[in-house]
């Protein structure tokens, strides 16, 4: 009675779960499940699913999982979603469903799609490939589908024999790298707490299994890097309770043969201003959660002179847990233990880990400091600290002179006309001081402890090997007030956006026409204008921002009508009613941001007086901290707006990245300029890679399982171009090879291993007959190819070549 071969399918699926879930109930075997003939008779693909049951089974019964439902839920899941026929042998064939794709779908409309989407989340289905790119929706609940045995099932075999998986695609880079010699990066991107960050722990740790080579102890480290970093760079935010405050490319670094030998983070903007202030509902990073639970109870306590009773201004926001019940702090006791064997396992002396807690219990103490003001006669507005315990404490953990700690909050020197005078400071001028000196103490402690990961984790030089990068930054935010903070944020969002559109979009066409290969041009929505608007010297919104920060009397008022007069876009615009606001209108929706303190925080001001006190600290790693100059080097100005450019930085760029101390023209560093450079430097790291993207997607804004939102989803899909990725991939060829680099590789296939063919085109055509592909295309350079026919060439290639080492093997006379 079913019309479509698509309904039948899935009915008889339905059928097949139902009879596999009836049997198991009868009879809770393992055993007895895998014997049954549905499964038993799997052949080809279907032995993928035998496995994934296995594995599943396996995994249910190690962690004692009693009830049925979970397992019974994973059985529908598991056969509902694949396409089922019984072939003229009576052989049961399960086929990967042409919904593990949207590409394959016959109707393509935005309707088709979420419906699609949803269908796969209710089944927990929750990763789905757009051609060669993989969409992953946030399950918000664990999935059993991250284990070992997973990692086995997605190592080295076609895509299309497995469900689709964030491991299919850590496999991907992985092969790329190995095959074409050739470093690859993984993009995450998505909004806050759509799940980059759990998405990146899941592909180092399939990258991890990958390259696992022989060396476990290096293999732990890597694993524990991602942890410890994010306890440093992370905070409960209004939208996600471990949001990332800072951008992270992880490169993960292996031999030519595929063995993993190393790491290295580089990390982005921290979100600084967060030690000393969160949003009404956030948190400060966790880490300072984490000490003080973690050494709360202990002798540890005096020595690191954490306050007793209440807990210290910086962390006593609202939702500090720490202090509202036991469980909690016996959780963040748990989180400290597992940190501090995070610091033991990568390489971290005791000497270093210790410094680490007194500076982080340093910061606390300063800002317990307090200012009280003095007026005598002869001086006005002068302040002094009235709870000298702070301070004490603070200085003693610092290593510092307590007397020169307070004269450096309360005071500064200004040299003019060549004369030093000590000017007083107001009691919120202290205060600032105060705050932005335990600011720059946690922004250097964090880089300081990235660059000491990197290098306890770095390759042997002799080692020329490759690379796998995985991006992970932070997700475009919206709140109901928005900062200086967010701004940067959306930017590089902005950016990143940007590199997927050149990537999937712009360059693609751009290399059909020059190729003069028939395509249809997609339209898509390009975000330069938006990006020029805010990256563009002289005239963008950064450089106005950090030309105005040069004047010491501009105020926010000033600011914004300094935006008002230069920024003429339809991007841009000050709203009527609200004051010190301006509305942007990002690819991914319009936002309003708050004006007040922009200023302040762009220049992100640190008084000599502090350094100087800081530098005669007898703390070694504090030494360290602030031996550097106090301002970084700032590039000069480039000739275009080098950044949007993009994919492809120029060399004059790249240059000026590699060799910082070579360039002369340095000026105040402020954060705008620091950030332009960031996002400068993380593209070039990018370019040099083949890129594999990752779009997370979030289900609903209540963070809850098996909850889609369809308006929600709807808008991630308009915005981040799905619907237009979709067609373009469909007709798309993400594989564009060079003839003679195709014929060089791949010549095995049909011409004989000494007779080294022509690299033509002929040649090229011969190979790919030979190799029985359909539906590729010739180029006047270039052979273009769907990603499938990589993966059936290589997949080909490596039988070739087993049936060339053993024929060898044979006529040497090895085997006998
Ligand atoms: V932000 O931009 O850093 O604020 P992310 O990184 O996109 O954000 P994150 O990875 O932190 O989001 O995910 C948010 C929460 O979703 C996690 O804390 C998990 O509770 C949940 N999540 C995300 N992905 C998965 C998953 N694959 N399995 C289970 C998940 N839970
Ligand atoms: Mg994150």
């Amino acid at each position: 009675t079913l019309r479509h071969p698509e309904e039948w399918s899935r009915s008889f699926s339905h059928f097949i779960s139902q009879c596999l879930i009836k049997d198991f109930e009868a009879r809770p075997s393992v055993t007895h499940l895998l014997e049954h003939p549905f499964i038993k008779q799997a052949h080809g693909k279907d032995i993928a699913l035998r496995q994934q049951l296995a594995a599943l089974i396996q995994e249910q019964q190690q962690i004692g999982c009693k009830t049925k439902s979970k397992l019974k839920r994973h059985l529908v899941s598991l056969t509902s979603y694949r396409h089922v026929r019984i072939n003229t042998r009576k052989t049961l064939i399960i086929e990967s469903c042409p919904d593990d794709d949207l590409v394959n779908l016959e109707f393509l409309d935005e309707e088709t799609i979420i419906s699609h989407l949803h269908k796969r989340y209710d089944e927990l289905q929750v990763y789905t490939y757009v051609g060669d790119i993989l969409i992953a929706l946030n399950p918000f609940q664990n999935l059993s589908i991250y284990s070992p045995q997973f990692s086995k099932l997605y190592h080295g075999v076609k895509r299309a024999d497995n469900p689709p998986h964030i491991f299919a695609t850590a496999d991907a880079a992985y092969q790329g790298m190995v095959t074409f010699c050739k470093d690859q990066c993984i993009i995450i991107s998505g909004e806050s707490g759509a799940g980059k960050t759990e998405s990146a722990h899941l592909i180092v740790q399939h990258l991890t299994f990958l390259g696992k080579a022989n060396n476990r102890t290096l293999r732990e480290k890597i694993l524990q890097v991602n942890p410890l970093v994010e306890a440093f760079g992370n905070a409960c935010t209004a939208i996600n309770d471990n949001s990332s405050r800072f951008g992270k490319y992880l490169e993960m670094k292996f031999t030519s043969t595929g063995a993993v030998i190393g790491a290295k983070i580089s990390e982005y903007l921290l979100e600084k201003s967060r030690v000393i202030k969160q949003a009404p509902g956030e948190e400060n990073f966790h880490i300072f959660y984490y000490i003080y639970a973690g050494l709360y109870h202990q002798d540890e306590l005096k020595t690191y002179s954490l306050p007793d009773g209440t807990p210290p201004r910086y962390i006593d926001s609202q939702h500090c847990k720490v202090m509202q019940d036991i469980v909690s702090r016996k959780q963040y006791k748990e989180q400290f233990d597992a940190i501090q064997e995070c610091f033991r396992n990568i390489g971290f002396t005791e000497e270093e880990v210790d410094s680490v807690y007194k500076i982080l219990s340093a910061i606390l103490n300063t800002g317990n400091i307090e200012f009280a003001s003095i007026t005598s006669q002869h001086q006005t507005d002068k302040s002094e600290v009235p709870n000298s315990e702070a301070l004490e404490n603070a200085a003693s953990l610092l290593s510092i002179g307590p007397e020169e700690l307070q004269e450096a909050l309360t005071s500064q020197c200004v040299v003019t006309r060549g004369e030093t005078i000590i000017r007083t400071n107001t009691v919120d001028k202290a205060a600032d001081v105060r705050d932005a000196m335990s600011k720059a103490l946690y922004g250097r402690l964090f880089s300081w402890i990235v660059n000491r990961i990197n290098s306890l984790l770095q390759p042997d030089m002799n080692v020329c090997g490759m690379n796998v990068g995985i991006l992970d930054i932070f997700g475009f935010e919206n709140f109901q007030k928005n900062s200086f903070e967010q701004l940067c944020i959306n930017i590089a969002n902005e950016q990143i956006q940007f590199y997927f559109n050149q990537h999937i979009f712009a360059l693609e066409q751009m290399e059909y026409q020059s190729e003069e290969v028939d395509a249809s041009l997609v339209e898509y929505e390009d975000n330069r204008p938006i990006l020029d608007m805010f990256l563009q010297k002289p005239m963008g919104l950064l450089s106005l921002l950090d030309e105005e920060s040069r004047f010491p009397q501009a105020t926010d008022q000033t600011l914004v009508d300094k935006f008002e007069d230069n920024l003429r876009c339809k991007y841009f615009w000050i709203p009527k009613r609200v004051e010190l606001c301006f509305g942007i209108q990002h690819y991914a929706g319009q936002v309003m941001y708050n004006v007040n303190g922009f200023l302040e925080k762009n220049r992100d001001t640190l008084p000599a007086d502090i350094v100087v006190v800081l530098r005669t600290s007898e703390n070694k790693l504090l030494q360290q901290l602030f031996s550097s100059p106090l301002t970084k080097t700032v590039w000069p100005d480039q000739q275009c707006s080098v950044l949007i450019v993009t994919v492809c930085v120029q060399v004059d760029t790249m240059e000026m990245i590699r060799h910082p101390e070579e360039t002369t023209n340095m000026r105040r560093q402020t954060v705008a300029s620091y950030f332009r450079y960031s996002l400068m430097d993380l593209l070039s790291k990018m370019v040099v890679g083949q890129p594999h993207f990752v779009r997370c997607i979030k289900p609903n804004d209540d963070r809850q399982a098996l909850l889609f939102c369809k308006e929600r989803v709807m808008v991630q899909l308009r915005y981040t171009g799905i619907l237009e990725t979709v067609n373009i991939r469909r007709q798309g060829y993400s594989h564009r090879i060079l003839f003679e680099d195709f014929v060089n590789r791949y010549y095995y296939l049909a011409f004989r291993a000494h007779e080294m063919p022509e690299t033509s085109k002929e040649n090229a055509v011969a190979i790919l007959e030979r190799a029985k592909l359909k539906d590729w295309v010739l180029g006047k350079t270039k052979v273009f190819l769907k990603y499938y026919h990589v993966e059936q060439l290589n997949l080909l290639l490596r039988e070739v070549i087993a049936r060339v080492v053993v024929m060898q093997a044979y006529t040497k006379g090895w085997l006998g």
